[in-house]
């Protein structure tokens, strides 16, 4: 049940993709931060930013700092991160929806910048010390450097985690509910089909709104009016009580636990224990090392399905795992502590015919499987660097070179796009997208 074995990349496609690569990231830095896509995506989003740092802690490592501290920046003082940090340069009209759609109240974020009052999963902590390990390439002055930016980080990372783990943990189950597909950054996934289905779908309060991305982009690529409708109807549930999480699930239409933003969560916990040993506080590293345990723990009870043999997200309101195979499900494979047999059970899916490498983002053979449709079906390089990371955790060399090969190949071939159709390899969605450009330079160095 091996794939072959992939030949080497040639010299030239490595540096082609690099230069390229490095391209983009000029392109689509604004100052004192990275937009995901000039035109689709005019501000700054949380996880991007992480995904961002990764790749710019080779090529310029202070822009990578810059960027993760413009985002924190406006963390607000609960310790939420918010999802979009918005750059009042630009026009409210060039992205939907924005900062006064979401309205947030004056004790939210503290930045002279506006904030959507939503989360985006904690990448951020796993980002900071992949630059931090990187930085000291680049001399003493770089090295320097990121010490100040790691103690910087430090306590504010601890306090998102803080907000995650208690005020989202709305289950009382030991995880973090997301209250809006946005929040998973996999935002019409099939895994929210069930939930979302009890989401009032209001059309008419979408018709009072134009729909940006269907300006800059293709409308088969995107999530639909409906999918838009309930997106809207959401944050104006969350807004009405200036986005307070206290007693939420009794009057907010949708709660989930995602296994893919938990194991990022646990993921965190233990980036955070390495940081924390760096910076010396050897204590509270026993106490990250804990947590992680913890939320693996509540992951394993929780989430896992024992007749499909894969994870499956929990909807907090009904007490019901979700029947979709997304690649969500996937990713507790990044869970260095996830035991043997379940490890063996992620592989085993991720090699069958549903999956295969790269993996795209929902099941082949599910008869809703839209090879167009963003998080449908498209395959994205995020999630495929996230699943590398997991192969690597528990020793599948093979599979994760097969991986990083295929990966460079997709983007060289085809472009720095936001995500790939699962057969073609062809771009969609935003054609010179950071992530993918930052995440191939990872994939190269
Ligand atoms: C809503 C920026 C973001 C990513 C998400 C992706 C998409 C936004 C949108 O773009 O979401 O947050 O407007 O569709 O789904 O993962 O962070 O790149």
């Amino acid at each position: 049940d091996h794939l072959p074995p992939t030949p080497a990349l040639k010299p030239d496609m490595s540096a082609e993709l690099w230069n390229s690569a490095v391209r983009v990231l000029e392109t689509n830095w604004a100052g004192d931060h990275m937009v995901p896509s000039r035109r689709l995506y005019p501000h700054q989003w949380s996880w991007d930013a992480a995904f961002i740092a990764i790749g710019l802690a080779y090529v310029n490592p202070t822009r990578a700092w810059r960027d993760l501290r413009s985002l924190f920046e406006a963390q607000w003082p609960d310790g939420r991160v918010p999802h979009i940090v918005f750059d009042p340069a630009t026009a409210e009209a060039d992205y939907f929806p924005g900062p006064a759609f979401w309205d947030v109240p004056a004790y939210g974020n503290r930045a002279a910048r506006g904030s959507t009052g939503i989360v985006q999963p904690p990448m951020h902590a796993i980002a900071a010390w992949e630059v931090y390990r990187h930085a000291a390439a680049h001399g003493a002055n770089c090295a320097q450097e990121a010490r100040t930016e790691l103690e910087w980080l430090y306590p504010r990372l601890v306090a998102q985690q803080r907000y995650l783990t208690t005020d989202r943990n709305l289950g009382r189950g030991g995880l973090a509910s997301i209250v809006h597909p946005w929040e998973s950054g996999l935002d019409n996934s099939p895994a929210w089909d069930e939930a979302m289905a009890n989401v009032p779908a209001d059309l008419a309060l979408l018709s009072q709104y134009r729909r940006r991305d269907l300006d800059v982009s293709d409308a088969a690529h995107r999530p639909t009016d409906l999918d838009y409708s309930r997106y809207v109807g959401l944050v104006v549930s969350y807004r009405a009580e200036g986005y307070a999480d206290a007693g939420l699930l009794d009057r907010h239409a949708f709660a989930v636990e995602c296994p893919a933003f938990n194991s990022i969560l646990a993921s965190a916990e233990l980036a955070l224990a390495q940081i924390a040993g760096e910076l010396g506080r050897t204590a509270e590293a026993a106490t990250h090392r804990h947590r992680a345990a913890q939320i693996t723990a509540a992951i394993i009870r929780r989430l896992w399905n024992e007749e499909t043999g894969t994870f499956h997200a929990l909807d907090v309101h009904t007490g019901k795992l979700t029947p979709a195979n997304c690649v969500s499900g996937l990713l507790p494979l990044m869970l260095p502590d996830l035991p043997a047999d379940l490890v063996q059970a992620i592989m085993n899916e991720m090699r069958s015919n549903r999956f295969g490498l790269p993996v795209p983002s929902y099941d082949r053979t599910a008869p809703d499987f839209d090879t167009m449709r963003y998080w449908r079906g498209p395959v994205w390089i995020n999630v495929n660097w996230l699943v590398r990371r997991g192969l690597l955790m528990h020793g599948f060399r093979d599979e994760a070179e097969d991986l990083r090969t295929a990966m460079v190949r997709l983007v060289h071939r085809n472009g720095h796009f936001e995500y790939f159709h699962p057969t073609t390899g062809e771009g969609l969605g935003a054609p010179t997208f950071s992530w993918t450009a930052a995440l191939s330079l990872d994939l190269l160095a």
